[in-house]
């Protein structure tokens, strides 16, 4: 019995042999704010009207994320009609057009990416700047870059988080051009520069709003991702304000993700830039004919790539901020019309507002990662550890034992509290539960307490990827549970250390 519960456990964290079944969809963004991750999808604002889908579109949106990105109503060639002349009219329904009003971001308590100022493809940059090129000297050309971004970011100032500043900056092809940059009206005028008041006019606009680069086909390094990084060197080098990037994570079903990997490799490389980094357009196609997956199995494997890729983004947590789908449903998705049908199916919902398998898996990644039991707790630090009580009492303290872990206090009761959250009490005083105090002071600490459902008795709990768990106060999601250096059980910010990890068997 109990060997087979293990196996189920290392089921839960080995993702790739885990078939989730439907369960109640609770909406994912109550357990994704549990763990502090902001969960968001690409909106087209038109959509959210109540009338479209009989308000399915709007509902979906509301029920499963905190953030939003207009995939369309925020660039420069929607915007930007004429010089001095914008279109503000879908970006105020959303943000509110003054500093004082709200709109439907607002009102429904989501938060929302702004994407983006400036695509970098002539293809994007609005007719009418191209077809004045030829009058418009690099001085104008400066000026016109100023105005329009300290326009739309000061328009919105305090209400848009996050800036992508520049989308899409690096070729895919070999050129003359610094940084292998895609030529562009602004770079005609202003050489690489430009990318550099991009980002100042921005921060002058907005200091809070955090400056992000976007761009696909990086997630796995490689050619592109090292002109990214000599990009992000040079910006740095000269001071330029930007906090972070966005991968896009277009990938197909074939594309997989493991802890260590090349996707896992390139992401620390960021962030040992001290960037954020977040998965900005997430979405996995599968191969098409006649509109049906040309392998069915491809849905199951399409729910475990989603729920890896979640894996690797709770992983460098709390470095990355946000995971966001580009859609979200098959309904309304980009993938079809771009592969001429070759391609589909990309996103959590079906065509008709259904959870899909991908929708399980997150759902149950960032829910429910262990079934409820009797364990044992091991830091990975020590593995011949377990965590247990020190007395009989309802308040004792917590201690690490060492050998076979036997005893009912060096065992706890893991319950599931159906929000996303777990109680652990120790077997022996199964009427008190793992407390923790002072989560926000530099080191927290722990011990047991009556059972009274507190926030401070409520944990966290994440799967890292390799059969070891993640344990964090339900009120301080960016701190867990650790041993220090002199064995003593403490609360204590994540860094991903073995001391932080936990072998719950
Ligand atoms: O999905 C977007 C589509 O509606 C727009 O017409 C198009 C051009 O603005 O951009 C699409 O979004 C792209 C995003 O801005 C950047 N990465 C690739 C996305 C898909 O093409």
């Amino acid at each position: 019995m109990k060997s087979a519960l293990i196996f189920i456990l290392l089921g839960f964290c080995f993702t790739q042999y885990v078939t989730v079944q439907a369960q109640n969809p609770i909406g994912l963004k109550v357990s994704a704010s549990l763990r502090g991750l902001l969960l968001g999808a690409a909106v087209v604002v038109k959509y959210l009207q109540p009338n479209i889908d009989q308000g399915q579109y709007n509902s979906n949106v509301v029920k499963n994320y905190q953030l939003i990105v207009p995939g369309y109503e925020l660039k420069p060639e929607h915007i930007w009609l004429d010089e001095n002349v914008y279109n503000f009219s879908d970006a105020d329904w959303l943000l509110g057009a003054t500093p004082n009003t709200t709109g439907w971001v607002q009102q429904n308590g989501m938060q929302l990416r702004g994407h983006t100022l400036v695509w970098a493809y002539d293809m994007r940059i609005p007719r009418w700047l191209l077809d004045r090129e030829a009058s418009i000297t690099p001085e104008k050309a400066k000026t016109l870059l100023r105005n329009y971004i300290y326009t739309v970011v000061g328009r919105y100032r305090g209400k848009i988080q996050w800036w992508d500043v520049i989308n899409e900056l690096i070729s895919n092809y070999n050129n003359t051009r610094p940084f292998y940059i895609a030529n562009s009206f602004w770079y005609r005028k202003l050489g690489i520069d430009y990318v550099k008041y991009a980002y100042i006019f921005a921060h002058e606009a907005d200091p809070d709003a955090k400056l992000y680069y976007n761009d696909f086909g990086i997630q796995q390094g490689g050619f592109k991702a090292d002109r990214v990084f000599d990009l992000i060197d040079w910006l740095k080098s000269e001071n330029v304000p930007i906090h972070g990037v966005g991968i896009q994570w277009h990938i197909k079903v074939s594309e997989t993700v493991t802890p260590g990997d090349a996707h896992y490799q390139t992401a620390q490389r960021f962030i040992d830039r001290n960037l954020d980094l977040m998965v900005t357009e997430l979405d996995i196609s599968i191969p098409m004919v006649d509109s049906h997956p040309v392998d069915p199995n491809d849905i199951q494997r399409q729910g475990l790539a989603y729920r890896s890729i979640l894996d690797y983004v709770l992983y460098f947590a709390p470095r990355t901020p946000a995971l966001l789908t580009w859609g979200f449903t098959d309904r309304y998705s980009w993938i079809p019309a771009a592969t001429n049908y070759t391609q589909g199916e990309a996103l959590p919902l079906d065509a008709n507002y259904q959870p899909k398998p991908a929708y399980w898996q997150m759902q149950d990644d960032l829910a429910r990662v262990l079934l409820n039991g009797i364990y044992r707790l091991s830091p990975k630090s020590q593995p011949s550890t377990c965590l247990g009580i020190a007395g009989n009492s309802t308040r004792s303290a917590v201690q690490l034992y060492t050998g076979a872990c036997n005893q009912t206090n060096q065992q706890w009761n893991l319950m599931w509290l159906g929000d996303g959250t777990y109680r652990f009490s120790p077997q022996s005083v199964d009427s008190s539960a793992l407390n923790a105090y002072n989560v926000t002071a530099s080191t927290g600490t722990v011990r047991i307490y009556e059972w009274i459902g507190s926030f401070d008795q409520e944990w966290v709990i994440s799967c890292q990827g390799n059969a070891t768990y993640r344990i964090g106060p339900r009120n301080a999601w960016q701190r867990v549970l650790a041993v220090d250096q002199t064995s003593n059980i403490v609360i204590m910010n994540s860094t991903r250390d073995e001391r932080q990890q936990w072998i719950i068997h």
